[in-house]
């Protein structure tokens, strides 16, 4: 009687471990919604293949660069920053206050990954529109004797091997189990070059001040979904934070003299970004948006009880521009330079009698006074060696007068690039309706369907289309709230600029780019960037 009880009792025994494992094995392969033929890259890569393979890779991992650029300071500092990030868990007095540093264990048979080789073919570090940005990488375990496996990233440029270490920092994660970094999927054969040449971010330091660090952080995230345009709209009619040495007044249309950035500041972002492969477009407004010009210098409202647009009627207003712009020219070395030119409401000008007298003298409309300023503010920027962009209305306005060289920047709905371009004109997308990154309403899934080349057919208009630009607007965002208002819709943008149109325009993209966002949008947490949740209205499916 008491063995059999016993017997019934392990039987029982068996039956509870029986179900334990079953709950518990379903409950592992539950615990994952990785879809495994998805390449977890973001942007997605021109070309890629991938494998079965597991490697891993020593946190004591060499650099060794070759080629012309070897000598590349870009190159080595990236390195390292990379480095930092990939074994973000493991390397010793960086993040010494990891909770992984207590599970820290070197494996004594090695590495397969133990050097990423990086080969640059020139040492030309010019960073200008349309610098090339292709790379190969390869991760692969060696072909012959050797099991010691490789990682290999070829670019003609520096900023085409930025390129490539970001994408192999995306193939390495931390596997929790062995303690190791490992890349799964190997060996990866990766061919990238970016689909549009200017893949763009605005930020708005008038309306919130944004401190340099903030900025900073910003165009480090930028890098990571490989943006190359940090587009700074500066000034604007609430304040003006930037210290114009010619003249220094300008800087009490600033908020305080916190809130300030002095050249040195500026010099200081534009280095950051160019160490990350990101151009910096600057942007004076004019002549709308510049009401706080005249804390400064009142003599450049009509009036002082009606201050916007700036005074068409005085040579000064052109000489503080003529000013702003040199001393801007030494800070900025992009080629592009923003002159604004948007929603300019002429009443001030006709009705401030100095300035109706000016326009009754020159025999000239509001309308053709607006044309007058755009184009002479083109013509000071253009002598100083930029090219000039614009805000559309520029072109919905006068068109055939615009200087042909104008880089035309959409942001109305109606589409403006494909009328540009069909006149010869280059262009940038901003539509409103998809890229205004203030618009909290607009999904990932509507930022990420929105296409730059959206009725344009013929190919040699298509090549004017620069590519495009996410604008996050300062009035409602500021340093406590900027980087999960732009991350993760930001990176939507991201890819429809640089990955090959019909891989991301095909297929159900809740399937093919969503669990890839998801991916990459924690991706951005683990890198410390506050990025929101990629669906803002409802959770994330449970798993099956
Ligand atoms: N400031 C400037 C802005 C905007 C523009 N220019 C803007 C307009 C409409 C919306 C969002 C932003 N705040 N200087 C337009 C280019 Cl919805």
């Amino acid at each position: 009687m008491l063995l059999k009880s016993q017997e019934h009792l392990s039987v029982l025994k068996v039956i509870i471990i029986t179900a334990l494992l079953i709950i518990f094995t379903s409950s592992l392969s539950v615990s994952t919604d990785v879809d495994d033929s998805l390449a977890y890259i973001w942007p997605l890569p021109a070309q890629f293949t991938s494998g079965n393979d597991t490697l891993s890779v020593d946190p004591a991992l060499y650099l060794s660069v070759s080629g012309k650029g070897s000598g590349s300071k870009i190159v080595k500092e990236a390195f390292e920053r990379y480095k930092a990030i990939i074994f973000e868990h493991e390397v010793e007095g960086v993040n010494s206050h990891s909770v992984f540093n207590n599970f820290r264990k070197r494996r004594s048979w090695g590495f397969d990954i133990g050097t990423l080789k990086i080969v640059v073919h020139s040492d030309n570090e010019d960073l200008q529109l349309g610098v090339d940005e292709s790379y190969t990488l390869l991760v692969a375990k060696n072909e012959g004797l050797s099991i010691i496996g490789e990682a290999t990233i070829e670019a003609n440029t520096v900023y085409g091997a930025l390129r490539g270490l970001e994408t192999f920092s995306q193939l390495c994660s931390f596997d929790y189990d062995t303690k190791s970094v490992l890349v799964y999927k190997a060996p990866w054969y990766i061919q990238d070059k970016p689909r549009f040449a200017f893949r763009g971010l605005l930020i708005d330091t008038s309306r919130h001040y944004l401190p340099v660090d903030v900025i900073k952080q910003i165009i480090e995230s930028m890098s990571y979904a490989k943006l190359n345009v940090l587009h700074w709209h500066i000034i604007d009619e609430q304040s003006f934070p930037l210290e114009v040495p010619t003249y220094p007044n300008l800087w009490k249309g600033a908020y305080s003299k916190w809130e300030r950035y002095t050249v040195e500041d500026a010099h200081e972002i534009v280095g950051f970004a160019k160490m990350r492969g990101i151009n910096v477009m600057a942007e004076v407004d004019v002549p709308g948006h510049a009401e706080s010009w005249g804390a400064g210098y009142p003599n450049l409202w009509p009036s002082p009880s009606c201050r916007e647009p700036l005074d068409v009627s005085k040579n000064f207003t052109f000489e503080v521009i003529s000013g702003i712009l040199s001393d801007l020219r030494k800070i900025f070395p992009f080629e592009l330079f923003h002159l604004g030119g948007d929603e300019v409401n002429t009443d001030c000008w006709s009705s401030t009698p100095h300035v109706k007298k000016w326009l009754r003298d020159h025999k000239m409309t509001a309308k053709e006074a607006y044309q007058y300023f755009v184009l002479t503010a083109q013509k000071i920027a253009i002598s100083k060696n930029w090219t000039p962009v614009n805000w559309e209305e520029t072109f919905n306005s006068f068109a055939s007068n615009l200087n042909p060289r104008t880089v035309v920047h959409n942001w109305l709905g109606g589409g403006v690039c494909p009328k540009a371009v069909a006149k010869g004109f280059r262009c940038i997308y901003s539509n409103q309706g998809f890229w205004y990154l203030d618009h909290l309403d607009v999904p990932w899934d509507e930022v990420y369907t929105a296409e730059p080349l959206e009725g344009i057919s013929d190919p040699s208009n298509q090549e004017l289309v620069l590519g495009g630009e996410v604008c996050m607007w300062g009035e409602t965002a500021d340093t406590s709230d900027i980087h999960q208002t732009i991350w993760p819709r930001a990176a939507a943008a991201a890819e429809r600029l640089w990955s090959r149109r019909e891989a991301i325009s095909s297929g159900n993209i809740t399937l093919t780019a969503l669990p890839r966002l998801h991916y990459f949008r924690c991706l951005l947490n683990r890198r410390g960037v506050q990025a929101a949740p990629v669906l803002n209205k409802y959770a994330r499916e449970p798993p099956i």
